[in-house]
């Protein structure tokens, strides 16, 4: 079977979420409100823009287009500070055991995040070298759930949706892949990640034997 691989980055690979909140919730107390970690799940997958809208929404605060650049730049200032002294070890468990097998395997494998930020991650990380294809917030103009993101990956990787396996760990990340017609494979738990083929609770889970088999169930 032809098989290509395309990973989410944040909540897949590495374990993100815990700088994106530490600088969401510098932002918004520094505004004047509160922001809470049952608040931060909701932001998973969703683009820096989309993100800073629903924070002024909580906060029930209204900022002009210009005001609201300036916010989040200053958010992106404080997150880069701190994703700039990630290192390997805050790969998440199962990831280079998995990527390790694709590449020995020679599977095609492309990275399909809403981050602008996924080349610093990638590389303080040290998982660069996996990649055949990036597509990342620089590169797509729709955000998920829109498919673009995955749609673009294969189309990198030369291949047909349809021989596509995606790892997602937000909901709008799956509905995303679900609507470009490739098979999914949730992280996480089934409650939140409604349509996904598979749900695990992190890549250490599952091999490419599996995923294989995975796919030709789907065709
Ligand atoms: C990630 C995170 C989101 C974040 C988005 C944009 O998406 O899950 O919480 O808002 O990237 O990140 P940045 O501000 O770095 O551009 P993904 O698709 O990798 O899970
Ligand atoms: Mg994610």
């Amino acid at each position: 079977t032809q098989i290509a691989c395309i990973f989410d980055l944040d909540g897949v690979l590495v374990d993100t979420a815990v700088y994106h909140y530490q600088a969401w919730k510098k932002l918004a107390n520094s505004l004047g409100f509160d922001f809470s970690h049952a608040q931060n799940e909701q932001l998973k997958g969703v683009n820096r823009q989309r993100s800073l809208e629903k924070i002024l929404n909580w906060g029930g605060i209204t900022k002009t287009a210009a005001e609201q650049e300036e916010l989040a730049a200053l958010k992106n200032s404080w997150y880069v500070e701190m994703i700039s002294k990630m290192s390997d070890t805050e790969v998440l468990p199962g990831s280079l055991k998995l990527l390790t097998e694709l590449q020995a395997a020679g599977v095609p494998v492309a990275l399909g995040s809403a981050s602008k930020n996924s080349g610093l991650i990638l590389e303080r990380t040290g998982l660069s070298h996996f990649f055949n294809a990036i597509v990342d917030g620089n590169s797509v103009t729709s955000s998920k759930p829109d498919p673009e993101v995955f749609l673009k990956g294969a189309e990198l990787l030369r291949t047909e949706p349809s021989n596509c396996v995606v790892f997602e760990d937000a909901a709008a990340g799956v509905e995303a892949a679900l609507a470009a017609k490739m098979a999914v494979v949730g992280i996480g738990t089934a409650e939140n990640l409604p349509g996904a083929d598979v749900v695990i609770e992190d890549l250490s889970k599952i091999n490419l034997e599996k995923l294989k088999a995975l796919l030709q169930h789907k065709s």
